[in-house]
C-alpha cells in the first residue's frame, strides 16, 4: 500500500532513473546498451525492477512510466549520435504488454522519435514472447508501422514462453535474445548448451541477429563464440550502472 502512493509521485518527484548494461561483440567492441529502469526511493533507497514493475502495470502506470523511459532514452541516443566517438550506439528498451497494446502506443513512439530527433534505428523494443501472443494481430500491425520508421525489434527472454517457429516468421523482428536462465548452466549442463545451439540455429535460420543475456563467465562466452553467437551481454562485461559508469567503460574500450 505504502509502494503504491509513492509510485504514484515517484515521477513528479524525479526518482526514476536508467542504468545502462553494455551490450558487446566477442571483440570487445560495445555497440550499445539495454536501458533498465531504477526507481530511487526516498526512504528505501534503490527498488528493483521486479519489486515495482508488477505494481506499475496492476495500477496501470507502467504507460506513463514506460513513456517517461523511451523519452529518456531517447534523449540519450540523441546525445550520443551528437558525438562521433559515441554515435554509433544502440539502445535497447523494455516495453511492457500493457503499453505496447495501447491504442496509441505507435502514435506515442513516432512523436518520441520525431520529437527527441534520434534515427530511429539506433532504437530497439525489447518484446516479450507473452507480449506477442497476447494480440498476435495487434503486435504485427504495430510492429510493422515502427519498422517502417526504422525502429528494431529484439525478442526478450527467448525460449522461456512458446516459441515455434511459425509465429516467429509472422514477426518483423530484428534479434532473438536468449534467455539468462539457459545461459546460465552452458558448459556445465548438456541440456542447456543444446537449447542454446537450437536457438543460435533458429535465429541463423529466420535471418535475425542473437544476443546471448546473463553472459558471466569466459566459458560461456567462448561456447557462444564456437557456435556463432556473437553479441553479449552480462556481468562478463558489465553490470547495470548509471551513465556516468557506462561512457567511462566506453571510454576504456579496447
Ligand atoms: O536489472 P533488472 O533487475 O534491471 O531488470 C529486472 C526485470 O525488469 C527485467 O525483466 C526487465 O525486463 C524489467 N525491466 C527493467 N527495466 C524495465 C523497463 O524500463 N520497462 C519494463 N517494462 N521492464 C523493465
Ligand atoms: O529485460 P530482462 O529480463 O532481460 O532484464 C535483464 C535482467 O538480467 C536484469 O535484471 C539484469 O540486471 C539481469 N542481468 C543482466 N546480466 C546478468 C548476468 O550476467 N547475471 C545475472 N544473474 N543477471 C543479469
Ligand atoms: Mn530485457
Ligand atoms: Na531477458
Amino acid at each position: 500500500i505504502g509502494l503504491e502512493a509513492d509510485l504514484r509521485t515517484a515521477l513528479l518527484n524525479n526518482e526514476f532513473s536508467l542504468y545502462y548494461q553494455i551490450q558487446t561483440l566477442d571483440s570487445g567492441y560495445i555497440t550499445g546498451a539495454e536501458a533498465l529502469l531504477r526507481w530511487h526511493h526516498p526512504e528505501q533507497g534503490l527498488i528493483a525492477p521486479v519489486k515495482f514493475i508488477p505494481l506499475t502495470e496492476e495500477i496501470g502506470l507502467i504507460t506513463e512510466i514506460g513513456y517517461w523511459t523511451l523519452e529518456t532514452a531517447c534523449i540519450q541516443l540523441k546525445a550520443w549520435a551528437d558525438n562521433p566517438a559515441t554515435a554509433h550506439l544502440q539502445l535497447s528498451v523494455n516495453v511492457s504488454p500493457r503499453q505496447f497494446h495501447q491504442d496509441q502506443f505507435v502514435e506515442k513512439v513516432s512523436a518520441i522519435i520525431t520529437n527527441t530527433g534520434i534515427d530511429a534505428s539506433k532504437l530497439k523494443l525489447e518484446l516479450t514472447e507473452s507480449l506477442v501472443l497476447d494480440d498476435m494481430n495487434d503486435t504485427i500491425k504495430k510492429m510493422n508501422r515502427l519498422k517502417k520508421m526504422g525502429v528494431q525489434f529484439s525478442l526478450d527472454d527467448f525460449g522461456t514462453g512458446y516459441s515455434s517457429l511459425s509465429y516467429l516468421t509472422q514477426l518483423p523482428l530484428d534479434q532473438l535474445k536468449i534467455d539468462k536462465s539457459f545461459v546460465h548452466n552452458l558448459t556445465l549442463k548438456n541440456a542447456d548448451n543444446v537449447i542454446v545451439q537450437t536457438i543460435i540455429g533458429m535465429a541463423i535460420t529466420l535471418g535475425l541477429d542473437v544476443i546471448a543475456e546473463g553472459v558471466e563467465t569466459a566459458e560461456q562466452a567462448a561456447f557462444l563464440k564456437a557456435n556463432y553467437c556473437y553479441h553479449y551481454q552480462g556481468y562478463l562485461f558489465g553490470k547495470p550502472v548509471p551513465l556516468a559508469e557506462f561512457e567511462a567503460a566506453l571510454a576504456d574500450m579496447p
